[in-house]
């Protein structure tokens, strides 16, 4: 996925989504929002039913999108209702919740089958009374009262400043773990290694490195970067022992050679999978690789449509190493998207992208998912890992750091 020049990828930002009945007004407020916004980055758009996000900089709180709930109607019963597909995508992936409701309705059984999806879902959220310039039914001022929330008018733009001062104020603040920030100390020397094969795009590198390079330069670290094949000219130059190495898990085995035991070793999908989900379910679910015999059925989940390439990872590679691995046939189905089945059981393992384009939210509900119907859940960083050996070895730098527990 091309996430343009210098843009944070809309998995790396804070998920909000707008919520309400059809002409409450949420696309007109997701406007007056943008509008006054620094920087709209920019808006895809989707169908009439199809969700819309819009990427944008909300001060003082940073990257976020918006996701406008465009196919939801208030037709029928509300739960029923919310239940709708694409709403509850949606919901998976909110990190904060704007109720927006309509000063003209009469009856708010669906807003409160809202509410009680939120709580549900342990989503914050903020009820937007909107359309303030028009006279407020009776019912809507009883409905609100004693509800805290704020009022607004997309059309004449009041309000809204004040509401994005509210969303900043209750949005949650760490929505995802440092890439690796945390376990960088002022002045320690890092060393990335990153291997330019065919595999590697040409003329840039890859969203990984990219983190990994940001995160050393925030904890005020001294990043060096070199391919495995100068690596051990690399350590010979420094004057010192590095900190950390961090390293491509194809190249592991080569860069664990190179670099002396004593020296904190990991890779860039243990960083990627700590950051995008939860690593001690990940690994334990890779356990699971030992149990299975030929004829077992694995789930491969692609979270976006991406052009299969030749000997696509999770077509191709993984299903043949796995194979190799049990010494006979697995029965393996691939699901992409939001297509994500709600019922795993008759799956022996469930092997995950790297989910490089979706939020930690929605991974950690799969997650989650999983554990509670007791299938083994593992992704592809962490399948590679093990079956090249990485353990425990790439795990130990991970393990006295403070892991955040929110959306866990
Ligand atoms: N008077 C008034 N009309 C509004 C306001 N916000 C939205 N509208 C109107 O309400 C209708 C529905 O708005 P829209 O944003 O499409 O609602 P959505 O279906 O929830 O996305 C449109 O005709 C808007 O012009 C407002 O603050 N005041
Ligand atoms: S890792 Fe997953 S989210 Fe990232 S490009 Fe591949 S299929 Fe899409
Ligand atoms: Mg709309």
């Amino acid at each position: 996925m091309s996430t343009g020049r210098g843009r944070t990828l809309r998995g790396d930002r804070l998920h909000i989504g707008f919520f309400g009945r059809r002409n409450a007004g949420k696309s007109s407020l997701i406007n007056a929002v943008t509008n006054q916004a620094a920087a709209i980055v920019s808006e895809i758009p989707g169908t009439t039913t199809d969700p819309v996000f819009k990427p944008m900089e909300l001060h003082p709180l940073g990257p976020v999108v918006l996701i406008d709930t465009a196919g939801l109607d208030d037709g029928g019963d509300p739960l029923g209702t919310l239940r709708k597909e694409r709403t509850v995508a949606v919901l998976k992936k909110t990190d904060l919740a704007l109720l927006v409701v309509d000063g003209n309705s009469t009856n708010f059984a669906f807003e409160d089958g809202l509410v009680q999806e939120f709580e549900n879902e342990h989503i914050p959220y903020l009820i937007v009374l909107n359309k303030v310039d028009l006279q407020l039914s009776p019912e809507t001022e009883k409905w609100l009262l004693e509800k805290t929330h704020m009022r607004v008018s997309s059309k004449n733009r009041t309000g809204i400043d004040e509401l994005k001062k509210k969303i900043a104020e209750i949005a949650p603040k760490e929505w995802e773990p440092p890439f690796m920030r945390d376990l960088v100390h002022p002045g320690d020397v890092i060393v990335l290694v990153a291997p330019i094969d065919l595999g590697a795009p040409k003329g840039r590198l890859i969203m990984p490195q990219v983190k990994a390079l940001r995160d050393v330069l925030d904890a005020a670290g001294i990043a060096m970067m070199c391919r495995e094949s100068e690596l051990a000219l690399t350590l010979q130059k420094l004057n010192q022992k590095p900190a950390l190495v961090v390293t491509d898990s194809q190249a592991f085995t080569q860069v664990a050679a190179t670099v002396p035991p004593e020296v904190a070793l990991t890779s860039f999908s243990i960083l990627s999978a700590r950051q995008k989900g939860d690593l001690d379910e990940l690994v334990k679910g890779v356990n699971a690789v030992k149990n299975l015999k030929p004829g077992d059925r694995v789930l491969v989940a692609e979270y976006c449509t991406h052009h299969p390439q030749e000997d696509d990872i999770g077509r191709k590679k993984i299903p043949r190493w796995l194979n190799d691995h049990v010494g006979g046939v697995l029965q393996f189905d691939t699901v992409v998207g939001s297509d994500f089945p709600a019922d795993l059981k008759d799956y022996n393992l469930v092997v995950h992208c790297g989910a490089c384009t979706a939020n930690r939210k929605e991974i950690m509900g799969r997650i989650k998912q999983a554990a509670e119907q007791g299938i083994p859940i593992t992704n592809y960083g962490i399948m590679i890992s093990y079956l090249k050996g990485v353990f425990p070895r790439a795990l130990k730098p991970l393990e006295n750091c403070i892991a955040p527990t929110r959306n866990k």
